[in-house]
């Protein structure tokens, strides 16, 4: 074996001078420092030596030895494993041919060992992620899959509405099933069909016909929400800015005993609209007011108090106060576009003993994300049946539409003539009831 000796300032410098010289294919069998000698050696920093020889590609005779390639960094193997002392032309050959090609390639064959190196590693790691998919597979029973960009897009979209994590999934559920691939390439396709099932899980309160008089319409909900303000803009809407054939008679009652100023709100809008108000605190009151007036009016508008929905004890009481309304009545809960998600659920449940028929959604135009009222709603199951917009009783309200829904999802592409077609154009500024 012939044994060569390479000197330098560092390890990595002795190794690249061998591969320069030599190329890859070599076994370091020693390594050890050295001073240069003389007087010039004690003011000189120590340097490396090493010690090597070539391994040989192939041999045709016995070997004793394996063949190793020695990279940098690498701790070389224990010298006793590496007997031979034989030189095979042919890996000299290659060797040389090998440092040739890299020398006109222009490239640093320390450079092309970290290149090899790292693709070893992605290679390692394409590896591994192959064998998680499989385990995957086998955990699971089924495929792992990956997403199509436009259902990632499709996600982004959803969350920036605030759709529920739960609403969003089904979604996600039905375009993997329904969409197929052409669809899922084109990102407005895939928008359009996506507003279409939104649209169909959005549900309208068909708003009875004022065929016969005596409908009592009561208007719960937490506090703060736009009840008042609400029964007011109904009133002035079917009261002197209606538009039907024949005028409505309208009442207006209040049973907020506890807030100040609440029946000077409600008479102050009465006044100015000429329609009656009454103020009660009590049932027996209540009953009486509703017995002498449902023959003769056409509507009777019922406010009542805010309710935390957290206090069930206040709860219970409203409860006994509405029942007096009777069971003919028609509850709406009022429920503010702006509140959060988690509170909108507990709401809607918290009233659920109400028997609400409907939702009036009011202060839409607070909020730009609405992606959480449609699921809340959706996932109760519960209509919508007045939508509010603003603080002026004569104009912020409307009937609710799918319409008016789909078009303030935010950064949605609505093609509202595409969804015109699929869905009832909202009649909100003829109020009539019916239609
Ligand atoms: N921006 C906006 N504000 C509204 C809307 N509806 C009501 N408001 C405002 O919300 C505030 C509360 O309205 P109220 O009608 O008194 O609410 P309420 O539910 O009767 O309140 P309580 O009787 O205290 O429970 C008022 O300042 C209203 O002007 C709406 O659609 N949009
Ligand atoms: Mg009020």
């Amino acid at each position: 074996m012939q044994v060569y000796v390479e000197r330098g300032v560092s390890k990595g410098d002795c190794l690249q001078k061998i591969v320069s010289k030599y190329g890859i294919r070599f076994t370091v069998l020693r390594e050890k420092t050295y001073r240069p000698s003389g007087i010039r050696g004690l003011f000189s920093p120590e340097g490396v030596e090493l010690e090597f020889c070539l391994s040989p590609l192939r041999s045709s005779a016995p070997q004793e030895t394996e063949t190793y390639t020695q990279l940098p960094g690498e701790q070389a193997p224990p010298r006793q494993r590496y007997a031979s002392d034989r030189r095979d032309d042919s890996t000299l050959d290659f060797v040389e041919a090998k440092k040739r090609v890299l020398a006109a390639a222009g490239k640093n064959p320390e450079q092309v060992f970290q290149q090899v190196q790292e693709e070893e590693k992605e290679a390692e790691q394409l590896i591994l992620d192959k064998l998680r998919q499989i385990e995957e597979k086998i955990a699971t029973g089924k495929e792992p899959k990956t997403e199509h960009p436009s259902l990632v897009q499709l996600l982004t979209l959803l969350r920036e509405n605030d759709f529920s994590e739960r609403y969003t999934a089904g979604i996600l559920e039905r375009s993997r099933k329904e969409l197929p691939l052409e669809i899922l390439e084109d990102f407005n396709a895939v928008q359009d069909r996506v507003l279409h099932w939104i649209g169909e899980s959005i549900k309208i309160f068909p708003i009875p016909e004022l065929q016969k008089s005596g409908r009592v319409m009561v208007l719960i909900g937490p506090t703060g929400v736009g009840k008042t303000t609400t029964v007011a803009k109904l009133a002035a809407k079917y009261g002197p800015l209606y538009s039907g054939k024949r005028p409505i008679s309208i009442r207006m009652i209040t049973i907020d005993a506890y807030k100040i100023g609440a029946k000077a709100q409600l008479e102050d809008y009465g006044d100015v609209m000429e329609i009656p108000v009454a103020y009660i605190d009590n049932r027996r009151d209540l009953r009486r007011e509703i017995d002498l007036y449902r023959e003769d009016t056409d509507l009777i508008l019922v406010d009542t108090i805010g309710r935390s929905p957290r206090d069930s004890a206040k709860l219970g009481e409203m409860k006994e106060l509405v029942d007096v309304c009777g069971s003919k009545a028609e509850v709406h809960l009022a429920l503010s576009a702006s509140t959060k998600t988690s509170d909108m659920e507990h709401i809607l449940q918290q009233f659920e003993p109400f028997n609400y028929q409907a939702v009036v959604l009011t202060k839409l135009d607070e909020t730009r994300h609405i992606g959480n009222v449609i699921s809340a709603l959706a996932e109760r199951g519960k209509p919508v049946s007045y939508i509010t917009d603003g603080q002026e009783a004569h104009k912020n309200i409307s009937k609710a539409s799918v319409i008016r829904f789909l078009i303030n999802l935010d950064e949605f592409r609505v093609d509202r003539e595409e969804i015109e077609k699929r869905f009832p154009i909202a009649e909100a500024n003829q109020f009539q009831w019916g239609n």
